[in-house]
């Protein structure tokens, strides 16, 4: 089992797509561990996109993941990682798949809605960075003898 990172963004939040987005995640069988709404302080969105700091949309990209409160939450599963961000798409709408979730509901590379972890190594960062160890529960869901053999 592996576990990620994943925020429905202010736009996300705004557009009042958090049900959709989660219906999604939720019927493809991913289990939450961890979710929280919060309004996203300076330092929290500077350290999240650290490695973005110096490139030209950095600073509109701070405004915008400051600028209204986001969904954040963990979400595990088999391979959970890729799948989560094969499910979010490209990350220019323009460029994503129809039936990912940035392919069906955004337009602009400025506003994609949702963010998910890339790689082990940042899925791990970004939930130390965003949770406290005792905010992600442990706990089984009772359909899992269905979903994994
Ligand atoms: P990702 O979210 O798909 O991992 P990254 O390249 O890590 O994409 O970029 C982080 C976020 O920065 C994007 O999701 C998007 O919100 C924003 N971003 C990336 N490139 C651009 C750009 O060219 N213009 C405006 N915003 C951008
Ligand atoms: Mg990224």
């Amino acid at each position: 089992m592996e576990r990620t990172f994943v925020m429905i963004k202010p736009d996300g939040v705004q557009r009042r797509l958090i049900g959709k987005i989660l219906q999604r995640f939720e019927e493809a069988g991913l289990k939450i561990v961890a979710m929280k709404f919060l309004k996203v302080t300076q330092e929290l969105a500077e350290k999240h996109y650290e490695i973005h700091k110096g490139k030209p949309f950095y600073e509109s990209l701070i405004k915008y993941i400051t600028s209204g409160p986001v969904l954040a939450m963990v979400i595990e599963g088999q391979n959970a990682i890729e799948r989560i961000r094969k499910m979010v798409g490209a990350t220019d709408p323009q460029k994503a798949m129809p039936g990912t979730i940035r392919g069906d509901f955004c337009q602009h590379i400025g506003r994609n809605i949702i963010h998910a972890s890339d790689a082990k190594e940042t899925a791990e960062k970004e939930i130390n960075l965003w949770f406290n160890k005792d905010e992600i529960i442990d706990y089984k869901m009772d359909d899992e003898k269905w979903l994994y053999e």
